[in-house]
């Protein structure tokens, strides 16, 4: 098995949801939090604050980890794509468009949920509610869902 770690933080914070119109790259044209690669000798944490600096020009000093979750591709299986979403409730600084990503707050009853990964309808309602959970994914080649396992933990 070939496992990816990868970030994705998003701001909850007066009743709104920071999203990134991805630029560029895989996802680009979706809405979505903001994260990336883990480096070297970063910790999953680190890498999920130092990637929502360089994408949204914030700074934050507390995350929370609320979901991790497996995606894969039907036919490549083995391939996994491990996201660890994390979710800021406070930070520093303005949020800026960069070369990445253009941010923008949406109301949480207004997620464009039809122009972001087809998997985030599942999970939303429980990063909302602050709920902690894992599961996977499995999409087609159109990277529509044909599979998911969810479930909240503790
Ligand atoms: P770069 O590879 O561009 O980071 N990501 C996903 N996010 C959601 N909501 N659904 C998916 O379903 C995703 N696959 C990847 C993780 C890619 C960013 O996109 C996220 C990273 O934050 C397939 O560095």
């Amino acid at each position: 098995m070939n496992r990816k770690i990868l970030t994705l933080c998003l701001v909850q914070k007066d009743g709104r949801v920071l999203l990134g119109m991805k630029k560029r790259g895989f996802g680009m044209g979706k809405w979505n939090g903001f994260g990336g690669k883990v480096d070297a000798g970063e910790t999953v944490e680190e890498a999920a604050k130092r990637e929502l600096f360089e994408e949204a020009g914030i700074s934050v000093v507390n995350i929370e980890k609320l979901g991790v979750l497996d995606f894969s591709w039907k036919g490549k299986e083995q391939d996994v794509l491990e996201v660890n979403i994390f979710k800021a409730t406070d930070f520093s600084g303005q949020p800026i468009e960069g070369e990445e990503m253009k941010p923008r707050w949406f109301g949480i009853n207004e997620i464009p949920f039809e122009k972001m990964w087809p998997d985030d309808k599942f999970w939303f309602p429980l990063f909302l509610e602050n709920k902690k959970f894992i599961g996977k994914f499995i999409f087609d080649e159109h990277n529509q869902v044909i599979g998911h396992e969810l479930k909240e933990t503790n």
